[in-house]
């Protein structure tokens, strides 16, 4: 049985790719990080019993930040195989708290490194470092491969940058399996709620539920090239079973603005909506509302511009051409564009059903606008 260990197993990616590692057969170790309230909520339904037989799950208690217990858990472990997706992920926290995401994002690559070099590992461990879209940055070329040069905008693209070539390095120096996954962006309903994708489905549901009046949004003009993470965390996998260690992109080809993400939420719920009004003053209002359910009036403004969402440096575009993985390995996506939004969506609207629910019953619902 094959022996997995991942960093960042309580985050979005890290809960699909449990599942997936599960059903394929391995055992799975996560690294969680202690919080005062429990954080286990994408993969609660992983969870075993400890105390029965043939455990095939396993949380540690870690963090990125700490060389000495990062070695501890890779000595007990001894894994085949190590994903490193653990990271402060949020650009624009990033600008906020630019030294720890240097040291969580970029340092915490080398600790992961260090540890299976210093065990003496580096012929049975093979690493994934998850590598990032953000390393592109100021747009060189369109669209973005393997060969694009790197030109990072935000201080967690800078940090990532450091894991990307950290790992490049330690492959070429000490022979090891290590490679860079060069994800463009994937989401999904396990999506974190702050990251634009989510905030928008979250809000469109909510709006149609009637415990929302608007979203606020930044830059409505940056294009993302959109995937969905179930898909990614297959390809993640398919890339370390190679023979060979090499750097891949995963992306679908499909750039689409943030504006129109936010038209298609809405329509996937019956409702048009149009944008109007320019740079900090457009707004988005409904059009019409062809679902009985929802009663959204013609004229309602659900979308407004705050520049507080404006990021310092911005990445405007990107769009992936992941042809080596689907050459190479043969990865193809089962989920486009539109399956993404439907997932989401539909996946808000019944977790807040819940929240109305309760407001029925006379609840005060928080509306957390972030
Ligand atoms: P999430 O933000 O959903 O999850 C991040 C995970 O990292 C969480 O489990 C978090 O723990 C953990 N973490 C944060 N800081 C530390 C630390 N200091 N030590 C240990 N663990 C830590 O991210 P995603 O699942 O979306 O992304 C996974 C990885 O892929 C990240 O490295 C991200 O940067 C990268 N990536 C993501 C893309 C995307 O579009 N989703 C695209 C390209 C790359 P906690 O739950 O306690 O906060
Ligand atoms: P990104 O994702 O920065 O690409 O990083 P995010 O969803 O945060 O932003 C995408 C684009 O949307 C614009 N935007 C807003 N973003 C947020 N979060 N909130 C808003 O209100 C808003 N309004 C407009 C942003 O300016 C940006 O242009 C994600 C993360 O998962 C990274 O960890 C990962 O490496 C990259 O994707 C690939």
């Amino acid at each position: 049985m094959k022996k997995a260990l991942i960093t960042g197993i309580t985050g979005q990616d890290g809960a699909y790719l449990a599942e997936l590692l599960l059903e394929k057969g391995y055992e799975v170790h996560g690294i969680k990080r202690r919080s005062s309230l429990f954080n286990t909520n994408r993969i609660d339904h992983l969870y075993q019993d400890p105390h029965e037989e043939n455990v095939r799950f396993t949380l540690h208690y870690g963090d990125l930040t700490d060389s000495t217990n990062i070695i501890r858990i890779v000595q007990e472990v001894q894994p085949d195989e190590i994903y490193n997706l653990g990271a402060m992920s949020h650009v624009q926290v990033s600008f906020d708290s630019p030294e720890y995401t240097a040291n969580a994002d970029g340092l915490g690559t080398l600790r992961i490194l260090e540890a299976v070099r210093i065990l003496g590992l580096t012929e049975k461990t093979k690493i994934y470092q998850a590598s990032t879209s953000e390393l592109y940055g100021l747009v060189q070329e369109v669209p973005q491969s393997e060969k694009t040069p790197f030109y990072p905008r935000s201080p967690y693209a800078v940090a990532k940058l450091y894991g990307y070539w950290i790992t490049v390095n330690y492959r070429e120096a000490y022979n090891m399996y290590a490679i860079n996954g060069i994800l463009f962006n994937h989401e999904s309903p396990l999506r974190g709620e702050t990251f634009v994708t989510r905030k928008i489905t979250r809000g469109v549901a909510r709006i149609a539920l009637g415990l929302q009046e608007k979203i606020y949004l930044g830059n409505l003009d940056a294009q993302r090239d959109w995937g969905h993470a179930k898909d990614y965390v297959e390809a993640m996998w398919l890339i370390m079973q190679q023979e060979q260690a090499e750097d891949y992109v995963v992306a679908t080809g499909v750039t689409t603005r943030i504006r129109d993400f936010v038209k298609m939420s809405f329509e996937e719920l019956g409702i048009e909506v149009e944008f109007s009004g320019e740079g900090t003053e457009e707004v988005a209002k409904v059009v019409k509302c062809n679902h009985p359910e929802y009663q959204l009036k013609a004229g309602t403004e659900v979308v407004a511009v705050d520049p507080r969402y404006f990021r310092p440096t911005e990445v405007e575009l990107l769009i992936g051409d992941c042809s080596k993985l689907k050459e190479k390995i043969g990865w193809k996506p089962k989920y486009d564009l539109p399956a993404l939004v439907k997932d989401m969506v539909n996946a808000d609207v019944e977790l807040f059903k819940k929240d109305r629910y309760l407001q029925q019953g006379g609840h005060t619902i928080l509306n957390y606008n972030e």
